[in-house]
Order: structure tokens, then C-alpha cells, then sequence
């Protein structure tokens, strides 16, 4: 029985009664972006049953090969979201230019952007994956019957609203309108998510890191200096022994911290040059940097506050550093600190390795 449990509808409903900024049909819109979680929830589910597992055949506008459900996943969104009258324009991962709503449909002065399906390349080995979304408020000179790209082009910290859902053992979803950061579980039986998380805080300490070690050798000092003292441990200047995870799915990333605090990185690297980092910013990054920021955690580049960054372009890509607060701190520390030489360790000239005192 849902009697006495919170559904994501009530829930939005009173926030919106709380919030009269969240104008309009805000809470109708959100309904219709859980509707496309719970539909590619069930794709995700049934897998190989319904035949949506492998590659699509083809690359999206990231060169990256796409998944069937990629493309599924991204047609939810589009199918649920696009008739309610609550947006100008969608953008997605999976679509090189934005969407504008089509002319049949009424068009409302919200802007969507999602990642339909993060961290997919675990989809065909039946791994967590997620769908990350974010909103915006068309800007005061945006044309809502022409929108363009740069109508995106907002900081994070203009967010409304932010979310991802976690296909998970249980699917869940997490939102946060602003005012905190609150988890509904998907109960199969009676095809709602319920409110089963409320007021997820991070914890501001933590003994565990999440990053892809084998991109080390391109790893920038800064980064280089946190990983090695983390895995120093106990031995090593933090004095505590350190815990590593790494899923490759954000989503799952976040989950985890948001659980159980931590600290994920996908750091600027030398890998390619031509991109400072391999999360894109309007539809990974920045959803997550609010979610995190609205649970007490900090998510940063390591120079700057992922929630300051002015996109340039509706698929930017930006280093990510985000969960506890006190390790991401730590981290643009060690950047700020590398930054002004602060880092490196001090050379006497009597007492380095050419010296008359060396003690070998
Ligand atoms: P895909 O959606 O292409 O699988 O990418 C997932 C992702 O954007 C993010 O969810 C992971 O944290 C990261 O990439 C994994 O990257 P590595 O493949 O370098 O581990």
C-alpha cells in the first residue's frame, strides 16, 4: 500500500508550494523526465530479453561507439518530455544540435539536458548505469519559439533542478530542486518511486577515492600528489589507510558517495590534449556538481567551482572532482599549491644530492 510513503509527485508538489520560483508546470515537467527513467528502466531491466543489448552500429557526436540503448534511452527522453508544453528546447548527450520542441506541441520556458544513459559500455556486461539530467529556465532574451544552443549555455549554478536515475539492484532516483538532496526507490508493484532517502547529506571526511588508475603516468602533479598520499596510507603523511573504487559509471560514482561519502576524480589529463578532461559539463558535470553541492559535498576542476564554469559549448568537456568536502579542498589545495610552486620540494644547495653533507 503507498499509504503513509511519500511519491515523487506529492513531493514535488509541495516543494513547488514552498518554491513559488519553480513557476508553471515545473513539477508536471519533472513527472515527465520520471517517466523516461521508469521506461528505460525497464528496457535496462529486461536486457537481453528484449533484445536492447549491443552496439547500435554507429558513433554519437562524442566519436564514441553507441549503444542500443543509447538510443533508446535517448528517444524516452524525447517521448515523454517533448509534448507537455514545459520546454523551449531539449539536448542531449546523444544529439549533436539541441532539440527544439516540435511546432505540434506547445512550447514552455524550461530547457532540458540529460545524459540518457551514462557509464553504458557496462550495459553489455549488466552493470550499473544511470540517466543524468539537469534544468534550466530559458534565459530573459531567449526566444522560446527559436531556440538556439546558446540559450544552454548557462553556469551550473543557474540549475532549477538536477537528478539522475541509478539502474541499479533497485532503480532509484535522486533529486534536488534546490533545497536539499532527497533519493525515491522504484517500487515495480505500483510503478512509483517512493520516497525512501530523504535530506542525503555527504559526510565532509572520508577513507575512500574513486579514480581510473590507469591513466596515471598522464595525471597532473596535483592529482599525482593526492592519489600517492592516499595510497600512502597509514605509513604515509594522511595517517589512514585508504579504500579505492572504480565502477566507470557516474552515476554509480556518486550513488556511492552520496551513501556513504568519498571522493570521485576524473582529473584534466595528457592523455588528449585537445580535451581538458573526459566529463562533459551541461549534462554530467554539472547536474552532479549541484547534487553534491546540495548534499554538503563540493565538486571543483581543481582551479575553479564546477557550478562557476561558463560553457562554451553544449558538449564541453571538464576535469571533475567531486564528493567530500574536505578532500576536495585537499585537491584544489595541492593545485593552487603547484600552481605557486608551494609544492615543490625545496632544494638546498648544500644539502641536495650534489653536497658535501649527502648521507649515503
Ligand atoms: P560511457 O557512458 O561512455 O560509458 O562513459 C561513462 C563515463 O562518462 C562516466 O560515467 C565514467 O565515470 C567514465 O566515463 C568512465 O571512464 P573510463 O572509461 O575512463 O573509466
Amino acid at each position: 500500500m503507498l499509504c503513509g510513503r511519500t511519491n515523487v509527485n506529492k513531493f514535488l508538489i509541495e516543494e513547488q508550494r514552498r518554491n513559488p520560483a519553480l513557476f508553471g508546470d515545473f513539477s508536471m515537467l519533472i513527472s515527465d523526465v520520471v517517466r523516461s527513467c521508469k521506461a528505460i528502466a525497464q528496457g535496462v531491466s529486461r536486457g537481453s530479453l528484449a533484445g536492447v543489448l549491443g552496439d547500435e552500429g554507429r558513433e554519437n557526436v562524442q566519436g564514441e561507439a553507441q549503444k542500443k540503448l543509447d538510443v533508446l534511452a535517448n528517444q524516452a527522453f524525447i517521448h515523454h518530455c517533448e509534448w507537455g508544453g514545459h520546454l523551449a528546447a531539449m539536448a542531449s548527450e546523444e544529439m549533436e544540435d539541441i532539440y527544439p520542441i516540435p511546432s505540434e506541441h506547445p512550447r514552455g520556458k524550461y530547457l532540458l539536458v540529460f545524459d540518457p544513459l551514462d557509464g553504458s559500455s557496462n550495459i553489455d556486461v549488466n552493470l550499473s548505469v544511470g540517466s543524468i539530467f539537469s534544468v534550466l529556465r530559458c534565459p530573459e532574451n531567449c526566444n522560446a519559439d527559436a531556440p538556439i544552443a546558446a540559450d544552454f549555455l548557462q553556469p551550473g549554478s543557474r540549475q532549477v533542478a538536477a537528478g539522475y536515475a541509478l539502474y541499479g539492484p533497485s532503480t532509484m532516483l535522486v533529486l534536488t530542486v534546490g533545497s536539499g538532496v532527497y533519493g525515491f526507490t522504484l517500487d515495480r508493484d505500483i510503478g512509483e518511486f517512493l520516497l525512501t532517502h530523504p535530506h542525503l547529506v555527504i559526510s565532509p571526511e572520508t577513507r575512500e577515492f574513486a579514480i581510473n588508475a590507469s591513466n596515471e603516468r598522464f595525471w597532473e602533479p596535483p592529482v599525482q600528489r593526492y592519489v600517492s598520499e592516499c595510497l600512502a596510507g597509514k605509513t604515509g603523511i594522511r595517517g589512514k589507510d585508504f579504500n579505492m573504487r572504480w565502477v566507470a559509471s557516474m552515476v554509480a560514482e556518486v550513488h556511492r558517495i552520496l551513501m556513504r561519502g568519498g571522493v570521485f576524480l576524473y582529473p584534466r589529463d595528457s592523455k588528449d590534449i585537445s580535451r581538458p578532461g573526459r566529463l562533459r559539463l551541461m549534462y554530467e558535470a554539472n547536474p552532479m556538481a549541484m547534487i553534491v553541492g546540495q548534499a554538503c559535498g563540493l565538486a571543483s576542476t581543481g582551479r575553479e567551482r564546477i557550478l562557476d564554469v561558463l560553457p562554451t559549448s553544449l558538449h564541453q568537456r571538464v576535469p571533475v572532482i567531486l564528493g567530500s568536502r574536505d578532500e576536495v579542498e585537499r585537491i584544489e589545495r595541492y593545485h593552487r599549491e603547484h600552481e605557486t610552486g608551494e609544492d615543490q620540494p625545496y632544494k638546498s644547495p648544500l644539502f641536495s644530492t650534489r653536497t658535501l653533507f649527502r648521507n649515503d
